[in-house]
């Protein structure tokens, strides 16, 4: 028997992660009950809720999904479009969101996502930092050249789970105010545009101003 299930994330303003996962689960059609745990809460809360202690965590048909990836892959499951429809576009979907997932330590450290944020870092961005946007932008650029002609997005019309994984991304780079070519602007342009974006960044900005965190608002 299908239940709506219940995914487990924190502040938005502040969460990236809990992003990702929100988008796919709800680009696979799925309306979860929101478990929201502030982040920064008593130490142990989001323990008490989630297996891994963090979040985004899924469950859902009995079925316990936490870490990104694995919301990724168990949503396509349920909507195999969330990945591109060739095995060429699928494969390297899956490549970017494997990367997404595991690399990009120096701009998520530096430049933390915060929705509130527009301001460029003060101090500029340091060589680390840089290195992964360029990254960034390269990727981004060679997948919309060789994969997305039929649309806004990286694999073309659809916003599937590639889209969702660097969401955040686009965020950090619109908050910061992070200078792109012209290929990596209009798709960041165009994700931050998406209805769905727009609802998490609506929720956002709902949030009670008690969830803010100095560690997060501080960011020179
Ligand atoms: N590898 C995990 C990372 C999840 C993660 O780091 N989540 C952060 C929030 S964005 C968290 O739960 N932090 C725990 C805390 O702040 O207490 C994933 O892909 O889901």
């Amino acid at each position: 028997m299908s239940d709506r299930g219940t995914l487990v994330i924190g502040t938005r303003r502040y969460s990236s992660w809990s992003m990702r996962g929100w988008l796919l689960v709800r680009l696979a059609g799925l309306d979860p009950v929101e478990r929201m745990i502030p982040l920064g809460a008593a130490p142990g809360s989001i323990g008490d809720a989630s297996p891994s202690g963090q979040v985004p965590y899924l469950s859902h048909d009995g079925h316990q999904v936490w870490e990104s990836l694995a919301i990724a892959e168990y949503c396509a499951e349920l909507s195999p479009s969330l990945w591109p429809e060739t095995l060429a576009a699928r494969t390297h979907a899956r490549v970017l969101s494997a990367e997404m997932h595991a690399g990009f330590r120096a701009l998520r450290l530096a430049l933390p996502m915060n929705l509130g944020r527009d301001r460029p870092l003060a101090g500029g961005i340091p060589i680390d930092v840089q290195a992964d946007l360029d990254r960034i932008e390269r990727l981004w650029t060679a997948t919309r050249a060789r994969f997305g002609a039929d649309g806004p997005y990286l694999f073309g019309a659809g916003f599937g789970a590639a889209d969702a994984m660097f969401a955040p991304v686009a965020a950090r780079l619109a908050g910061y105010r992070i200078r792109l070519g012209a290929v990596a602007a209009s798709y960041c342009a165009e994700v931050l545009a998406h209805p769905l974006v727009q609802a998490w960044y609506e929720a956002a900005e709902a949030e009670p101003v008690s969830w803010r965190l100095d560690r997060y608002e501080s960011v020179a």
